[in-house]
């Protein structure tokens, strides 16, 4: 069978009535990637593998109705995208942002497929969320919208049908609203949802493991390429959240020099490398701008939005051997990957869900900078939620010291399978291809091992 992506493509055009625009990226992306190992395989064809792949299962949308500190009802829109769960439950994030419709969601859960086959564990993809967001939201007024979102999801969800966890605007805090509400309806103690606080069942090391996966991911990645390790290395950092955070952490760990982060207002550049626990402070309500960051070292440099291209401190104009891209979608562009390789560069990680654009990923591989792909890079966050999932429901607990342990071996293992996948294929330093064909491939299979 040949595989016509933009064939494809036009007929999911014809059954989704939103323009998919980062979907139909997705999409794109993976199906051009596994064309080698789909035109060769007939029973593929004979299985109608790729409309399977790209058709999510249910697409579940409902009203979320909640009450603000003013007594006002507001709503906003709820879904889950349950999008494939042949290797296992449904598993991935919750997303709280005004951007969230269902393209954003529909790429992420089908992103989720790949990334969550690529770890070796037993689950499934999946991805949900809300156009609420939790800025400038009270305490209260977040509880209150977790209770009302949960009041419909907890219908679709269960520790074997489906197990949420945080992604942008969710962390443990909204977990934890949300785990309240889900037991209070069910009666039910079980896990659920995962990137819950270590009091009510929540895993060590749940927090860090994105970050830290990603930093993990980029060493073998570098051991596997004989290059130099990152220590003393300068590296760049978009983002401020939960895994900017952990991979500036882990960075700062093995001796790297993180100079930057970012934030949806600007960017702070730190030569002398970021102050992590001023950086801490200042996000710990997720409420200030990074600005303040310069008030206590004056050193460091902020640039605001409305000031980019107007001079040099646009965040991937600063030189660096290494560049972590962990705020968001399509956050780094043509011109971007123009200006890291112009600055020397080496390599590009991706610690967010596909903040390369497709003409910034192309520039990378035909320039030899070595590019790690978020399906790769940053599946550590959800491997450490399948290692919650286990002491859920063994009713244990495993130390820091273990999961970590644990974390490492988990990205090791998907650095060097998909390392092997560009030997086998042929592929050269191609990880964005080998990354799809090495998830695609244990999925595919496995749905042909099922039947219809
Ligand atoms: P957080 O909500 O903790 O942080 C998100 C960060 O990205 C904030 O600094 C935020 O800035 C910035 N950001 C968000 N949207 C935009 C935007 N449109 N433009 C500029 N900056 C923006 O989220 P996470 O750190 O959890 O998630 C970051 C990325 O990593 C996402 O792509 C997510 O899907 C991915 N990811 C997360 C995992 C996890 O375990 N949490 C696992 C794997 C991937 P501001 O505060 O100003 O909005
Ligand atoms: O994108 C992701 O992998 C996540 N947001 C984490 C998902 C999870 O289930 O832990």
């Amino acid at each position: 069978m040949k595989i016509d992506a933009k064939q494809i493509i036009k007929h999911l055009s014809k059954s989704n009535c939103s323009t998919d625009k980062n979907f139909f990226q997705a999409v794109m992306e993976v199906l051009e990637s596994v064309k080698p190992i789909v035109d060769d395989n007939e029973i593929y064809n004979t299985n109608n593998i790729i409309q399977r792949i790209v058709t999510p299962d249910r697409v579940i949308k409902f009203k979320v109705a909640w009450l603000d500190d003013e007594n006002k009802v507001q709503i906003n829109r709820g879904y889950r995208v349950q999008f494939d769960n042949t290797l296992g439950p449904y598993k991935g994030g919750l997303r709280f942002h005004p951007t969230v419709n269902e393209d954003i969601l529909s790429f992420l859960a089908f992103e989720q497929i790949f990334k969550n086959s690529l770890t070796g564990l037993p689950i499934g993809g999946a991805k949900g969320g809300s156009d609420f967001d939790p800025k400038g939201k009270s305490d209260m007024e977040v509880m209150r919208f977790c209770k009302s979102f949960m009041v419909e999801l907890h219908r679709y969800i269960g520790p074997r049908v489906d197990i949420p966890a945080g992604d942008i605007g969710v962390g443990a805090r909204e977990i934890g609203y949300l785990f309240g509400a889900y037991k209070n309806m069910t009666s039910r103690y079980e896990g659920v949802l995962t990137g819950k606080q270590i009091a009510f069942g929540g895993s060590n090391i749940r927090p860090e493991a994105t970050g830290y996966g990603v930093v993990y991911f980029t060493q073998k990645l570098l051991e596997l390429n004989n290059m130099s390790s990152l220590k003393g290395k300068i590296c760049l950092i978009s983002g401020s959240g939960n895994v900017a955070i952990y991979t500036i952490e882990k960075l700062h760990h093995i001796g790297a020099i993180p100079v930057s982060c970012s934030d949806s207002r600007g960017v702070l550049y730190d030569k002398d490398g970021i102050d992590l626990d001023l950086l801490k402070t200042i996000k710990k309500d997720r409420k200030n701008s990074l600005e303040l960051y310069v008030k206590t070292k004056t050193k460091a440099i902020y640039t605001p939005v409305e000031d980019f291209h107007k001079n040099q401190n646009n965040l991937w104009d600063i030189p660096c051997f290494c560049a972590f891209a962990c705020a968001t979608q399509n956050e780094l562009n043509k011109n971007d990957a123009k200006n890291l390789l112009k600055n020397g560069c080496k390599v590009v990680v991706e610690g967010a869900n596909m903040p390369s654009t497709p003409k910034a990923i192309d520039i990378f591989l035909k320039n030899d900078i070595l590019f790690g792909p978020a399906k790769a890079a940053n599946a550590g966050g959800v491997a450490v939620s399948e290692f919650e999932m286990s002491q859920n429901a063994s009713m244990q607990s495993w130390s820091s010291e273990e999961v970590d342990k644990k974390l490492q071996k988990t990205m090791c293992n998907i650095c060097e399978n998909i390392h092997q996948t560009t030997i086998k294929y042929k592929l050269g330093k191609n990880y964005v291809q080998a990354a799809n064909i090495a998830g695609f491939k244990k999925v595919a299979d496995a749905m042909v091992a099922l039947g219809v």
